[in-house]
């Protein structure tokens, strides 16, 4: 067991195709840092492979592996993250290599990194049930891969019929745990989804504040319904959906405004699938709020991560504003040709921080031609 402590002491490692710029890799490697802040870990040391293709065995090469090996012994590391999604069998050729180094060492991929985030974050059962689910569809192939290692490198009729037998049992565990928490999941979601309706029945028109993780989302969010959520700058401070009103004085009412997990890049799709169910019933409102940190160099780069998405889940809400956050935080930020960029998603300049652009946001949200229909259909079933 790893202790989850300040001193975990990670090593990151990088695998880049040979043309791909610096600056790039740098800027992965940034991003992957921030997540092991998050996890309260401390990075000391770092490495990037430059290879055109993943190499079958360790991913990394077993050069590089050797060398990673000497690393983990000289600055005494004790986690191992690579920054891609790796599989079972490679991650567990890596381990016995580099257990030479450390015994307790452990290496995981990207995934393992964020659902270790995620479990540390989750507050509530669901959000819990839903990582807990993530967990298994990503542990699930690690723990075949390795019993069928394990049977395989047995040899013996006795040994090889062991490893076949525990490789059975875990796999009806997994089985039967995943459809238990689907099971519990399926309540918690009709539940809300009777919520739902329940807006739906007032008839009141519905946003959702969607972007990359930490753009400020939940910053926006306390702004607009005077709420205090957790603000951190942290990736995946939110892991759950919250739900507020804010009055939108030309409607002359009020609207629902749901805030809710923040996206990163290559999201894991374990990660996806599980949190699909709340996904898709917060954001599949009238309108979408993408919220974009305009401070961030790879804006546009994670701009297409999150269209990306939503196209993966399939969202069906065309109107979208792009909210381009923290302008407080640019000394010299070209509005002209982030308008010209994406004109066709109304792009509005705020800082939540500090309250800057958030009447015109207003007036845009309120030219929304979805929500004025709404409220005509609300107002003629009145009368
Ligand atoms: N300078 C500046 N910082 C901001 C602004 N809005 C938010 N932040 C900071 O950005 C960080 C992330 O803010 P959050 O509101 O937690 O971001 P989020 O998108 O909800 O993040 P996750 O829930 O982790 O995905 C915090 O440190 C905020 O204080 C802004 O307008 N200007
Ligand atoms: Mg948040």
């Amino acid at each position: 067991m790893i202790n989850l402590s300040q001193n975990n002491r990670f090593m990151l490692i990088g695998l880049a195709p040979y043309n791909q710029d610096k600056e790039k890799t740098l800027a992965d490697f940034e991003e992957l840092e921030l997540l092991v802040h998050t996890f309260e870990g401390r990075v000391y040391a770092a490495t990037v492979q430059n290879a055109s293709r993943f190499d079958n065995a360790t991913f990394i090469g077993k050069g590089k592996a050797q060398e990673v090996a000497e690393t983990i012994l000289k600055e005494k590391i004790d986690i191992a993250v690579i920054n891609a999604t790796v599989k079972p069998g490679q991650l567990y050729t890596l381990k016995k290599i580099f257990e030479r180094s450390n015994p307790d060492i452990s290496v995981w991929d990207r995934v393992d990194l964020i659902l270790k985030i995620f479990s540390k974050h989750a507050q509530t059962s669901e959000a819990k049930l839903q990582i807990r689910l993530s967990h298994l569809h990503h542990m699930g192939p690690k723990i075949y891969g390795i019993g069928m290692e394990l049977s395989q490198q047995g040899g013996g009729i006795g040994t090889r019929g062991m490893g076949e037998t525990n490789t059975e049992i875990m796999r009806r565990h997994f089985r039967d745990e995943i459809r238990n928490i689907h099971k519990e999941l399926k309540k918690l979601s009709q539940n809300r989804s009777q919520q739902m309706s329940q807006r739906k029945r007032n008839g009141l028109p519905t946003i959702s504040i969607v972007g990359y993780t930490n753009s400020g989302k939940t910053t926006l969010f306390n702004t607009l319904g005077k709420k205090s959520n957790l603000v951190k700058d942290e990736l995946f401070a939110t892991l759950d959906s919250s739900v507020c009103k804010f009055y939108l004085p030309s409607i002359g009412n009020e609207v629902f405004l749901s805030d809710t997990i923040g996206f990163i890049k290559n999201l894991p799709t374990e990660l996806i699938d599980s949190f699909k169910s709340t996904l898709m019933e917060t954001v599949n409102a009238d309108l979408l709020l993408h919220v974009i940190d305009v401070s961030d160099p790879w804006v546009n780069d994670k701009i297409i991560a999150v269209e990306k998405i939503l196209r993966d889940l399939k969202i069906e809400t065309k109107t979208r504003i792009y909210v381009f956050n923290k302008i407080d935080a640019v000394k010299d930020l070209n509005k002209e040709e982030l308008v010209a960029q994406y004109a066709s998603f109304h792009p509005q300049f705020i800082s939540a921080k500090f309250q800057q652009g958030l009447n015109e946001l207003k007036v845009e949200i309120q030219k929304n031609k979805g929500f004025n229909d709404k409220m005509r259909d609300k107002f003629l079933s009145v009368i």
